[in-house]
């Protein structure tokens, strides 16, 4: 040590090059410049229209393994990384720059010890004349674990999705693929898809209905608020209640992860249970081809979705179709069903 005494019990050892064992690595890679359009920011009209963010990433990280072998295998492929970087700018919009910053660089710290990661946002909606503004997070991996989500999936939730503007279809897959982007959002199950007669008295086209089953370590508000962010980037304006929507995002049921007890929630922002979805078959037949025991806290206490299902007068109304909303590999998703058949 610097004063000749010997390190005290337990203190980080000197190596020949001057590192302290237990120290952040001193090697480092680097991506910088990568440029990606996305949906991030408070304003309605940033989560709509998009614009460019420039990440550079720091990994830091010990490096003289592959410096000897020249082997891929033995360091962090930059194509991968860049690639996961670009995934989560594009998907789902956080409000706050500092939030996409978070979930970079948690992203990179799968890879590495210790990472920085800034999030540059040179379009930001500042009325004077600026060259950049950017936020850098450096972590690393035992502060990211002693951060404040436990990572623990708390809620298990119904979130139904419609949409008749547009390629209704292709809505509703995007939407799925922006939840299962989503780093505190595990999708379990999907319905198929389902083609279903407009309810509310509208004069609209068909719908598209479906319904998936989710996990996350989100409160249901916040669950809220990503469904919404993106029904925003799909482009999602609201204008008549009950009328045509590129997309619409409602969480119908929720329950406690750990020990199934229902979640109830009523305040001006978010009800739960959704207080129409026992009226509606569009919601509840998808909900019972991923759940089929499922039930739902009405005014007359629990019922079985089925049961409920089964004594709607518009339940001729929706359609299933052969064709499954997408489902991550190795969940399971309620297998397409013969086809083309009313529930
Ligand atoms: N909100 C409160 N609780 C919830 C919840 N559990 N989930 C608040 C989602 N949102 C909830 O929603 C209006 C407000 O409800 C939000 O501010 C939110 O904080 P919205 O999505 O902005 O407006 P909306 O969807 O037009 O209204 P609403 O009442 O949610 O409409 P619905 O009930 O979703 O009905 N016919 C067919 N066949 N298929 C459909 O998908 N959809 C509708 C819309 C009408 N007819 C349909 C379909
Ligand atoms: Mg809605």
């Amino acid at each position: 040590m610097a004063d000749g005494t010997d390190p005290a019990p337990g203190a980080a050892q000197v190596d020949r090059a001057g590192r302290s064992e237990g120290a952040a690595p001193v090697d480092e890679i680097r991506l910088t410049g990568l440029r990606v359009r996305g949906h991030h920011g408070v304003f309605e009209h940033e989560k709509r229209d998009g614009q460019d963010f420039v990440i550079d990433a720091v990994l830091r990280r010990d490096l003289t393994r592959p410096a000897a072998s020249d082997a891929l295998a033995d360091t962090v492929d930059y194509g991968t990384l860049a690639d996961t970087l670009a995934a989560i700018v594009a998907g789902p919009p956080y409000d706050l720059i500092e939030a996409l910053a978070g979930a970079l660089v948690e992203a990179c710290l799968q890879v590495c010890e210790d990472a920085e990661v800034t999030v540059h946002k040179p379009e930001a909606p500042i009325t004077h004349a600026f060259a950049d503004v950017a936020v850098t997070l450096r972590r690393t991996r035992a502060e990211a674990a002693a951060g404040s989500d436990s990572g623990e999936r708390t809620l298990r939730a119904v979130v139904s999705l419609g949409a008749n503007l547009g390629d209704a279809a292709a809505a509703l897959q995007d939407a799925v693929h922006a939840l299962e982007l989503h780093p505190r959002i595990e999708v379990l199950a999907g319905s198929p898809l389902y083609v279903t007669a407009p309810v509310g008295g509208v004069e609209q086209p068909d719908f598209h209905n479906a319904a998936v089953l989710v996990e996350t370590s989100l409160p249901p508000r916040e669950l809220l608020a990503v469904c919404q962010g993106i029904e925003v980037a799909a482009g999602r304006t609201r204008e008549v209640r009950w009328g045509p929507r590129t997309l619409d995002l409602d969480l119908i049921a929720a329950h406690d992860a750990r020990t199934g007890a229902a979640v109830t929630h009523d305040d001006a922002i978010l009800t739960l249970p959704h207080p129409r979805a026992a009226e509606r078959a569009f919601v509840l037949a998808p909900w019972a081809d991923i759940d089929p025991d499922a039930s739902l806290t009405t005014v007359a206490g629990p019922q079985p979705v089925r049961a409920l299902l089964d004594r709607l007068a518009d339940a001729g109304g929706v359609r299933r179709t052969a064709t499954p909303v997408r489902v991550p590999t190795g969940a399971s998703g309620a297998g397409p069903a013969p086809g083309g058949d009313p529930v």
